[in-house]
């Protein structure tokens, strides 16, 4: 019997032969959410509990086969999928997906890994709390998928990345060994924080069995407003009074350029955009309150009224109610969705100072706008944290695929050279996965790789977990 083949019968052994999948159709698991690479994986394993991911991790080291954690595999940039190889396990954390424990004293919920964030949202909000993390792929991404990518989403301007919401993990280490440090404390000072080690960590170091996370008092009201504005300065303007004007209860920011917006109308069009075709941006805000909703409503009159006289404001909705405000939402949530009808499309999840953004973008366009004759740029994202999604959608009527072989290297060249000009990331809050391997080494220092390297070599002397993502094998 060859390893493979001793391997899966110890792990059917372990877990039920009915959670080690091998046969039939395997997409879900093998095919990243854009659609970049299908690999092929010697197994899925879906076990129930840590102990049977200890089992299956112990299992893999001893058989010198390596792992792929993955939890909704909605990850942007290839890094839950197996390789082609055919010999590597995916770990599914789905059958994972309980509530441990919510201590409402200590504001803090401890849940397994599995669980899918719009669950864990909507458990909170039943017992009277918020969970802000919040992403449009919250109906299927997973929090053990969210701590290891550090996900960032739509309420990073108040509430902060996944990072700042996380309190304590439990994690099966690369050797099997089972870390328990679900403490749940605000302030613990006991030496190096393994568990900022771990989250963004994209399941090279460990697979993050449960987490410890923040909660907040449920605000009285979220409004949300949709403002059409003629600039990219006129948004980031229209940022430093939203700040000066609701303070801490600025919990959303989002822009959206024309083409983005015209990109949602063309591929859903039952959804209605106002100002669609009218101004050069749109954004979308939100205003939480926790005295009452007149309050907020005050507090955004007097908001608009001030850009509106400023002129960073054309016009604006403020939602009448939830089904409005989600409506509004709903337009800004789909434009990743309405990018992937239109075809393959280049992404850059790119970070830089607020202020320096819109000559970031000016500059940029131009210089894609002159190399790649016709190429259209889909540009949008959380300016209020100063993350953009400046991505590129090949020619109108091109071959997308085609479009990608011979120029994305090309692409991404002229965009990471203007980042790096203007002090930004590469990646804001994708994480590198495979994808992004050849770029965190042009741009991260050496000094940086080395430590980077030395910790994994640390942690997982095998390389067992997810070879080949963040850094090269
Ligand atoms: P997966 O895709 O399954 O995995 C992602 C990475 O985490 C992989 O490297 C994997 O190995 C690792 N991993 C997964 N589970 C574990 C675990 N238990 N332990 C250790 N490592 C693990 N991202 C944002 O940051 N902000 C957004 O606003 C946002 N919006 C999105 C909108 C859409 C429509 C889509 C499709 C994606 C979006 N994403 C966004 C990207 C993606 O949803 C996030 O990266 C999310 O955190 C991934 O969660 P997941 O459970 O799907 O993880
Ligand atoms: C978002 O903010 C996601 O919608 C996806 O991070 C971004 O598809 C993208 O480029
Ligand atoms: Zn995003």
């Amino acid at each position: 019997m060859n390893k493979y083949n001793a391997l899966l019968n110890t792990l059917r052994e372990g877990i039920g032969a009915s959670h080690v999948l091998t046969e039939g159709n395997l997409s879900a698991y093998e095919q990243d959410w854009r659609k970049r690479e299908h690999g092929k994986a010697l197994a899925v394993v879906r076990p129930a509990s840590t102990a049977e991911v200890a089992l299956v991790v112990k299992a893999c080291v001893a058989a010198g086969v390596s792992i792929v954690p993955q939890g909704g595999n909605t990850g942007m940039v290839v890094g839950s999928t197996p390789d082609a190889s055919g010999t590597q396990v995916v770990l599914s954390l789905q059958r994972m997906n309980q509530v441990r424990k919510l201590d409402a004293a200590n504001l803090t919920i401890t849940v397994d890994a599995g669980c899918v964030l719009q669950n864990l949202q909507e458990t909170c909000e039943q017992a009277g709390f918020l969970f802000p993390l919040s992403l449009a792929s919250e109906g299927s991404c997973t929090i053990g998928g969210n701590l290891g990518t550090n996900a960032g989403g739509t309420q990073v301007v108040r509430y902060g990345n996944t990072r700042e919401l996380c309190l304590g993990l439990e994690v099966v280490t690369a050797q099997g060994e089972v870390w328990e440090g679900l403490t749940g404390l605000r302030k613990d000072n006991t030496g190096y924080d393994l568990r900022h080690l771990f989250i963004g960590s994209e399941g090279t170091l460990g697979v993050i069995t449960a987490a410890t996370m923040r909660l907040y008092p449920l605000p009285a009201s979220q409004l949300t407003a949709f403002a059409a504005v003629p600039s990219l300065e006129a948004a980031v303007q229209l940022l430093g009074l939203a700040h000066k004007y609701l303070s801490a209860g600025l919990t959303g920011f989002e822009v959206m350029g024309q083409f983005a917006l015209s990109l949602v109308t063309k591929h859903f069009p039952q959804m209605r955009v106002p100002f669609a075709g009218e101004a050069a941006y749109c954004v979308v805000l939100e205003n939480s309150d926790h005295e009452s909703e007149d309050h907020a409503r005050a507090q955004f009159e007097r908001l608009l009224e001030a850009a509106m006289a400023d002129g960073c404001v054309l016009d604006a909705v403020v939602a009448e109610n939830l089904a409005q405000a989600r409506a509004l939402w709903h337009i800004r949530e789909s434009i990743p969705l309405a990018q992937a009808q239109e075809g393959l499309n280049i992404k850059h999840d790119i970070s830089i100072a607020v202020s320096r953004i819109p000559d970031f973008v000016r500059e940029t366009d131009a210089a894609l706008g002159a190399a790649f004759a016709g190429v259209r740029l889909v540009n949008y994202g959380h300016l209020g944290d100063g993350n953009l999604h400046y991505n590129v959608q090949a020619p109108v009527d091109s071959d997308a695929e085609a479009f990608l072989k011979n120029q994305e290297k090309h692409v991404n060249a002229v965009v990471y050279a203007a980042v790096q000009r203007y002090g930004g990331s590469i990646s804001a809050e994708h994480g590198i996965g495979s994808l992004k391997l050849g770029k965190l080494e042009q741009h991260k220092s050496p000094v940086a790789l080395q430590l980077m390297r030395s910790i994994k070599t640390a942690i997982d002397p095998q390389n067992t977990m997810n070879p080949g993502r963040v850094l090269r094998r």
